[in-house]
């Protein structure tokens, strides 16, 4: 690259905002392009102001793994040396034994890209909200293919403003270049936007499509559930912005607080000061006001089912991820089942 930049509009560049590191003297300030193994592939700004591509080694006694969009410091060996504290990180659910693991670091906007194709899937658009919410970035939501609807998804945009409250709701399609100039508007320069969304919802042919890029993705017709996309990785976009296209991720893969849950889930989060109880867990409970709106059909049922699914998961992670609670529940269970034994005398 050879633009003619200051090394802080360089920076600005890779998405560089006054809450991210200075680089402190004899350091280089650089972002995470692609991390494999032992490497990195990073981006720095050079001191005449351009930016420059670089594979860099990670010094063995870095405590954290770094991922696309962390911003780290090379020390003068040319080594990623540290690691810059995370602004708003997407992560899921780690497997086993895992705790989270994070899909992209200092992320200003989270695209839940949803496909329209076989019609709109209503749990995922739920589930990818809150994992969104969850990040701490800002979410909006790309209903894609809308080729293959009768109406340019205008139907499936109107109900999923419902699913997922308070975003913005795009329709796009890359075969007809719907939306795409709407889409181009939220990523503006200086931003740092992650695509959230199962395999083949068409993420890396929405980057072809905004860039012109040739990005590899799935032949027509494949399926099979297989990964296109494999690596996480970071993309400058012409407009100023970067853009990661990652993996494709199972909705049921969301790792999130209820926090985010009740950021999605608007309308039972309005309903619970009506329950009789503070605590209710609108499962049964007495003068439960959530439930009756489900009865007389104000609350669909379906949303209400996927609320309760997500609560379970989270009181499961909680334990998991947390050993007091864990044994609290253990030693609940002794009582229970001690108490059981008692009564079977
Ligand atoms: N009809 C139609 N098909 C599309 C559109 N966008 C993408 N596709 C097709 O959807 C398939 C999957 O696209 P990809 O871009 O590889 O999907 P992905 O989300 O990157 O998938 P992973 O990399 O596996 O996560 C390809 O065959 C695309 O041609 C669209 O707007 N309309
Ligand atoms: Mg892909
Ligand atoms: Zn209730």
């Amino acid at each position: 690259m050879t633009d003619t930049l200051t090394p802080t509009s360089a920076l600005t560049h890779l998405g560089w905002t006054d809450g991210d590191p200075h680089p402190a003297t004899g350091t280089a300030l650089a972002r995470v392009v692609v991390h494999h193994g032992t490497r990195c592939e990073v981006l720095a700004a050079a001191s005449d102001g351009t930016l420059t591509a670089h594979t860099a080694d990670i010094a063995p006694t870095l405590p954290v793994t770094p991922v696309a969009g962390d911003w780290v410091e090379l020390g003068p060996d040319g080594r990623v040396v540290t690691v810059a504290a995370r602004r708003a990180i997407l992560t899921r659910a780690g497997s086993a034994g895992q705790g989270r693991q994070v899909l992209a670091a200092n992320i200003d906007t989270v695209l839940i890209v949803v496909p329209l194709a076989g019609g709109l899937n209503a749990t995922m658009v739920e589930r990818l909200s809150v994992m969104a919410w969850d990040s701490g970035a800002q979410p909006a939501l790309v209903l894609s293919k809308s080729d293959t609807t009768h109406d340019g998804g205008a139907r499936d945009a109107a109900a999923a403003e419902l699913l997922s409250p308070g975003i913005p709701v795009l329709p796009v399609s890359v075969r007809t270049g719907e939306g795409l100039d709407t889409l181009r508007a939220h990523l503006g320069p200086g931003t740092t936007t992650v695509m959230l969304g199962p395999s083949g919802a068409g993420k890396t042919s929405l980057l072809n499509a905004l860039e012109g890029t040739s990005e590899a993705v799935a032949s027509t017709g494949r399926s099979g559930g297989r990964h296109t996309t494999t690596t996480r990785r970071l993309h400058l976009l012409a407009s100023g912005g970067v853009l990661l296209d990652i993996p494709g991720i199972r909705s049921l893969e969301v790792a999130a607080g209820r926090s985010a849950v009740d950021d999605v889930f608007t309308d039972i989060a309005a309903l619970a000061p009506y329950c009789r109880y503070t605590d209710c867990g609108h499962d049964g409970d007495l003068g439960c006001a959530v439930e009756e709106a489900a009865r007389t059909g104000t609350l669909p049922a379906a949303r209400l089912a996927t609320w309760h699914k997500l609560q379970g998961e989270i009181a499961y992670r909680r334990r998991r991820e947390d050993p007091a609670e864990m044994a609290d529940t253990r030693r609940q269970w002794k009582a229970v089942s001690k108490q059981a034994r008692r009564n079977r005398r």
